[in-house]
């Protein structure tokens, strides 16, 4: 998978991109990096590539032209044509494990990374195919968002996550929150590892994490439930667990 970041700050990826997961996978060449300055190609000769927002009122706005001739030259370079182009921004659509397993099937990627009060509304009008956003809180620059998005993509991407770590485990994967981890030592400071996980049978280790799952999505994340598909296995655990959790309240 190629991506393209444009940014006006292409050294803040240059240590994310550079330890673990990725950068395997940037030397097994199953992802290539490459970050753009966009000042690089402001054709004024301060370079700027912001300016004050037409109908007035606080802050700045980055301006179209630097934005057109970077994807011009890009596009020359690719080949003639480009793959989705991502704008991260706080009006995005929510970036969620799925939209992760969505954009992991494509072959070139394009982020673009704003800056003040964001890119000129013609930029998004013509340029970009999607807008994602991390969260309801808002950034000092679309850097960070375009991070989160490149890791989660990336291990995505068949032969990525090495055969110790399978995506399929992850939380989300499968809809529900992830079972909670045990490793050695058995015992720590009194803490001991569950029994089910030492018996060996997996079977009823499988059943034990799809429980506590359950569980745990139920406590944190309820809504996560109305979009998973429950087997008949899951249905009869949550009927029990409702069972007790009545008879815990009855008690009271
Ligand atoms: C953001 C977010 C975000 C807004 C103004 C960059 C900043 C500045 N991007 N999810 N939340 N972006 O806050 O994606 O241009």
């Amino acid at each position: 998978m190629k991506i393209d970041i444009l940014t006006l700050f292409p050294q803040m990826f240059e240590s994310p991109f550079d330890a673990s997961i990725i950068k395997r996978a940037i030397d097994k060449k199953l992802l290539e990096i490459n970050t753009i300055n966009i000042r690089d190609f402001s054709q004024n000769k301060h370079h700027t590539v912001d300016d004050t927002p037409f109908g007035g009122g606080a802050g700045m706005v980055m301006g179209p032209e630097p934005v057109f001739e970077c994807m011009d030259y890009l596009r020359e370079q690719r080949g003639g044509e480009l793959g989705r182009v991502i704008m991260m921004c706080p009006q995005g659509e929510p970036f969620s494990q799925g939209y992760a397993k969505e954009l992991g099937k494509e072959q070139h990627l394009v982020f673009l990374c704003g800056h003040y009060e964001g890119f000129d509304e013609r930029v998004r009008e013509t340029l970009v195919t999607d807008e994602i956003s991390i969260g309801d809180y808002v950034l000092t620059g679309g850097e960070l968002p375009a991070m989160v998005v490149v890791d989660a993509v990336a291990r995505m991407v068949p032969g990525v996550l090495g055969e110790a770590a399978s995506a399929e485990e992850d939380s989300f994967y499968n809809g529900l929150l992830e079972h909670p981890h045990y490793t050695k030592p058995r015992e720590y400071r009194g803490q001991v590892v569950p029994d089910i996980l030492l018996s060996g049978h997996h079977g009823n280790i499988r059943k034990w994490r799809r429980r506590q799952s359950l569980l745990r999505t139920i406590e944190r994340r309820p809504e996560l439930l109305t979009q998973v598909e429950l087997t008949k296995e899951d249905k009869a655990a949550l009927q029990e667990l409702l069972s007790y959790l009545q008879a815990l309240d009855l008690k009271k």
